[in-house]
């Protein structure tokens, strides 16, 4: 049996019977050398000798779970800040999350780009468009106003901002102080299914007002109402700011309806939120998924395997996520990676807060989706 990777390997060495199937071993005639020999010269690959993971009898993604400490990301951002402008050509002061087992590509999964993006004083960030999508998440900080089709929009602590694919957009930084984020792109999706697109804009941000909100949220921001002006369906959400005091009171009553004996949580303690757009009630964009959790102190969640990766990002309190019954003891800003089909679980010491996104969008509606729940941890 011939195991490649190191997912491979990890989860052979659990249960031999999970391994990738096996290639029959066969005597290597120097008529065979020949064939294979051949098969090469005509760049032709036959698949009884393929030993990557052409047929597996579980997803074993090459990406392998890990975790990055945002104590160790702030400071390499920092000093990014001191030694690299932001400008035209870099566009963007923004540091990826590189998966150990996906062979140095700036990606954290197969399919998402995960980033620190620091700011400093008075920065501006030029505009640009993309086809991919992009969102941004503020684990900290406040001052940066990301403008998108010009339209600023402020970025403060909790608050998840959406740049959806195509759509201008630059930042700047209004305050005497720098600012650091999570930025996520569907990028590792896009250069796979090569569909890229790329424009500048200017050089400056076209609108360098700091309202407190943008013109998206005053069209769009209101529980379970949208304009009457155009009532299509749009493939992303037209809501460019979700609010942190939004989400934070979501959770809260979700849990203070569970106290009050009326269940609202997807486990016992625990509160969670997608986020959505009001056009189709379906995620914000059709590449990425985004959720916010909330456990109560000494709450656990029941491990987990999902098709599809994501990346979660601890927001406050304590806890830990055990990824393939690796325990990492999580603080606020840190980064975990959970491969396609690597179990889950989150214990709660403190009320523990975690964003999360995923590619599930896309495992869903090319009907690949499969979910197991274990039933203790
Ligand atoms: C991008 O345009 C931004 O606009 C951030 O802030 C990160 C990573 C890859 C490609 C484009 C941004 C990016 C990016």
């Amino acid at each position: 049996m011939t195991i490649e990777s190191d997912a491979g390997t990890r989860q052979a060495e659990a249960d031999p019977s999970k391994a990738q199937l096996t290639n029959a071993s066969l005597e290597l005639t120097p008529e065979l050398a020949d064939l294979y020999r051949r098969f090469d010269e005509a760049n032709l690959s036959p698949l009884w000798t393929q030993t990557s993971n052409v047929l597996t009898f579980h997803p074993m993604s090459k990406a392998v779970p890990f975790r990055w400490r945002w104590a160790d990301l702030y400071p390499l951002a920092e000093r990014s800040g001191e030694l690299v402008p932001v400008g035209r050509g870099g566009e963007r002061r923004a540091i990826a999350l590189a998966n150990p087992g996906l062979g140095g590509e700036p990606y954290a999964t197969p399919t998402l780009w995960a980033a620190i993006q620091y700011l400093g004083a008075r920065e501006t960030a030029p505009e640009h468009r993309h086809a991919q999508n992009a969102f941004r998440f503020v684990v900290e900080g406040e001052g940066v106003w990301t403008v998108v089709n010009g339209d600023p929009v402020a970025m403060r602590r909790g608050d998840f901002l959406l740049t959806a694919g195509w759509n201008f957009h630059g930042h700047h930084n209004d305050t005497d102080q720098p600012m650091a984020w999570l930025d996520g792109l569907d990028v590792p999706l896009s250069d796979y299914i090569d569909i890229g697109f790329f424009e500048y804009g200017t050089e400056r941000v076209t609108d360098e007002s700091s309202p407190e909100l943008s013109r998206s949220e005053r069209l769009w921001a209101y529980p379970g109402l949208r304009p009457l002006s155009g009532l299509d369906e749009k493939v992303s959400s037209p809501i460019a700011a979700y609010r942190w005091e939004y989400t934070d009171r979501a959770l809260t009553e979700q849990l203070r309806l569970e106290d009050e004996g009326h269940p609202a949580t997807v486990s016992q303690g625990h509160a969670a939120i997608r986020y959505v757009n009001p056009t189709n009630g379906g995620d914000v964009m059709p590449t990425m998924r985004a959720e916010f959790h909330r456990l109560r102190a000494g709450a656990t969640t029941r491990p987990t395997y999902e098709v599809g990766s994501s990346v979660w990002q601890a927001f406050d309190g304590e806890g830990a996520m055990i990824v393939d019954g690796v325990r990492h003891q999580l603080d606020k800003g840190d980064l975990v990676v959970v491969p396609s089909w690597v179990p889950w679980s989150i214990e709660a010491d403190s009320t523990f807060d975690l964003f999360r996104f995923s590619d599930a969008p896309v495992i869903e509606r090319l009907g690949f989706a499969r979910t197991r729940v274990l039933d203790h941890p």
